[in-house]
């Protein structure tokens, strides 16, 4: 239990404006998950999967219109609109707080009777690590409970760090109450949604949805919306980014933090299994990464959270080994497909298709249905210790240093294999011009380049003209000689046949190989207008059937298309109402000077 005034008071007010039947505190024990995993069983929220194949784990198929994050129903609501920024949806606190909270017509008022309102204190990285903050959830969903339980580290041990001590509330219910006697759905939820953050009062309010980041609120609510802002303003960073260490046949480690926006292979990244012999890949987070300045001035990072959320399609033994192993047991998945046996399947998963399944929309399945068996968002939740990769550093409280930072998009021309950028401003330059084409798998045109600064656009907490500024003072205030490297790299070039050339996957540790040696120092880059670019025959290729004209068109340089691509981000930035620093401007100048050059 706890003493902390703040929270017994709020616990208190939350329950009188939810209303729910009871209160109750998580401890975090295995007991408690088993026994709220057995009431979602109870309700048909879960079932639990075969334990000879998929032992202690469970599969939920969740209400069909509640299946992702909904943007669109996400608000930043800041006193100001214009500390928002013009690509978040923003509303004033004063009035979202009377849409939810007033008496009577608020829509939490009364919107837990008839259920728990369960109490999930909880902490965004090591227990007691000077980069951790701490959280506290209320929500009505044991879904929740048992998913935030993998997620975070909660619990009775997280009350005890916490003291008298700050930490962000986090209110959340599924919006559906329950009049006395009436029968629960296996998944309630409510067609009016809202995610809600107040970036001053450094709270979250979630209503309606019972899925992912919409209900984990620990994940992109806390750890990216409000810890962006907790961290502009202490002077740290909360990024979108994955954290790997990488040893090279030397036995030499160096940790690399990488964003990229959906679909382009952050999650086999983050897990990644090198094709050279010698080199190694270790998992620290594959998601989310908190990085402070330590006394010796370099940049430690830490994995807020303590699993996976992972896509479940196109996981597979082949692609991404590490995530199927790392979901073996102690798992949940949600709107995956169940085979007869009692396991989870879903499309990629292996290379023939199950004969019979049971779908996410709980249908019989064959291969000759015509829709997939299960949700292209269909998710695991997995144990992070669980990876066979996981880095032995990944609970340091001390963080790990990192050496490096990388971007990344989807870009079939125009952007090289890799770049190191000039600076850190340049490198902060190269991350607000992230940029991804459309893929088949998101709705609209195939191929269309879509900026994503960061891969932040939907969770930066604040203005993200001045998130680029905070960027550019970051670099400013610490010692140059320390921060880390900044790369941008793109592993989906095609040639004009439309075939991909670089062979991606294991082999990107070739790539990786280089930028390790670039840290140390290696003379194996030209100055261009893109960045430093591997001079030819930099980056190894023994072994691979790629040609050196074929390498050298991942590196074209083109004084047309170069100064285009400028004018894109110039107009790109026009679009942030001012806000964009003049440092990003000086450097679209700097480099179309360079491209004048060529
Ligand atoms: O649903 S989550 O926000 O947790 C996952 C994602 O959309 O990246
Ligand atoms: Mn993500």
């Amino acid at each position: 239990m706890t003493t902390n005034k703040k929270l017994l008071q709020w616990v208190d007010e939350m329950a009188a404006l939810c209303k729910p039947d009871k209160v109750y505190w998580c401890d975090g024990s295995q007991e408690e998950y088993d026994r709220i995993a057995a009431e979602l069983v109870e309700n048909g929220t879960f079932q639990r999967l075969n334990d000879e194949l998929r032992p202690n784990s469970y599969i939920c198929m969740s209400d069909p219109s509640d299946v992702a994050r909904v943007e669109d129903r996400t608000f930043i609501c800041s006193e100001k609109e214009e500390d928002a920024g013009p690509t978040n949806h923003w509303m004033a606190p004063a009035e979202m707080k009377k849409i939810l909270t007033a008496e009577g017509t608020g829509l939490f008022d009364g919107c837990m009777k008839g259920r728990t309102m369960y109490v999930i204190p909880y902490s965004m990285g090591p227990l007691g690590s000077n980069i951790a903050h701490i959280g506290v959830e209320l929500t009505d969903s044991g879904y929740v409970v048992c998913n935030m339980r993998i997620m975070t580290r909660m619990g009775q041990k997280v009350l005890d760090q916490l003291g008298d001590g700050d930490f962000v509330p986090c209110l959340h219910s599924v919006g559906k109450p329950l009049a006395p006697g009436e029968k629960d759905v296996p998944w309630p939820c409510n067609s009016t949604k809202y995610i809600v953050h107040f970036p001053e009062e450094r709270s979250i309010m979630s209503y309606g949805s019972g899925y992912g980041g919409n209900a984990l609120l620990g994940k992109k609510c806390f750890a990216l919306r409000i810890a962006s802002v907790m961290a502009r303003d202490g002077g740290w960073l909360a990024e979108h980014m994955l954290i790997v260490g990488i040893t090279n046949p030397k036995g030499e480690k160096k940790y690399i933090a990488a964003a990229f926006p959906s679909a382009c292979g952050k999650t086999n990244l983050a897990m990644l299994t090198p094709s050279l012999p010698g080199w190694r890949v270790e998992t620290v987070g594959d998601d989310i990464a908190w990085m402070k300045f330590g006394a010796d001035g370099r940049l430690y990072a830490v994995n807020p959270e303590y699993g996976f959320f992972g896509v479940a399609p196109g996981t597979s033994m082949k692609t991404n080994e590490n995530a199927l192993l790392s979901a073996r047991a102690n798992s949940i998945f949600t709107n995956v497909a169940l085979t007869p046996e009692g396991d989870v399947w879903w499309e990629g998963m292996t290379d023939e298709k199950p004969a019979h399944l049971t779908d996410w929309k709980n249908r019989p399945w064959t291969p000759d249905s015509p829709e997939p068996s299960s949700h292209p968002n269909s998710r695991f939740t997995a144990p992070a210790g669980q990876c066979p990769v996981i880095d032995p550093a990944w609970e340091d409280p001390k963080g790990v240093p990192i050496s490096a930072i990388l971007f990344g998009g989807r870009r079939a021309k125009e952007v090289p294999l890799v770049a190191q950028a000039f600076d850190w401003t340049h490198g902060t330059f190269l991350g607000s011009s992230v940029s991804s084409e459309t893929t088949a798998a998101a709705t609209g045109a195939v191929g269309q380049i879509r900026r994503d600064p960061f891969a932040m656009l939907p969770f930066c907490g604040y203005n993200m003209g001045d998130y680029f500024n905070h960027w550019i003072q970051t670099g400013k205030k610490a010692d140059a000689s320390k921060l880390p490297g900044i790369f941008y790299v793109n592993w989906f070039r095609k040639d004009e046949n439309g075939k991909f050339i670089w062979p991606g996957y294991g082999d990107n540790i070739r790539v990786l190989e280089w930028i390790f040696n670039r840290l140390d120092g290696a003379d194996n880059a030209v100055k261009t207008p893109k960045g430093y670019l591997p001079k030819p025959g930099a980056i190894n290729t023994e072994g691979l059937d790629i040609s050196p004209e074929r390498m050298n068109s991942l590196f074209d340089l083109n004084k047309e298309t170069g100064i285009a691509e400028m004018e894109d981000i110039r107009k790109y930035y026009d679009k942030f109402n001012g806000t964009v620093p003049k440092e990003l401007y000086d450097m679209l100048d700097t480099i179309e000077e360079m491209y004048e050059k060529l």
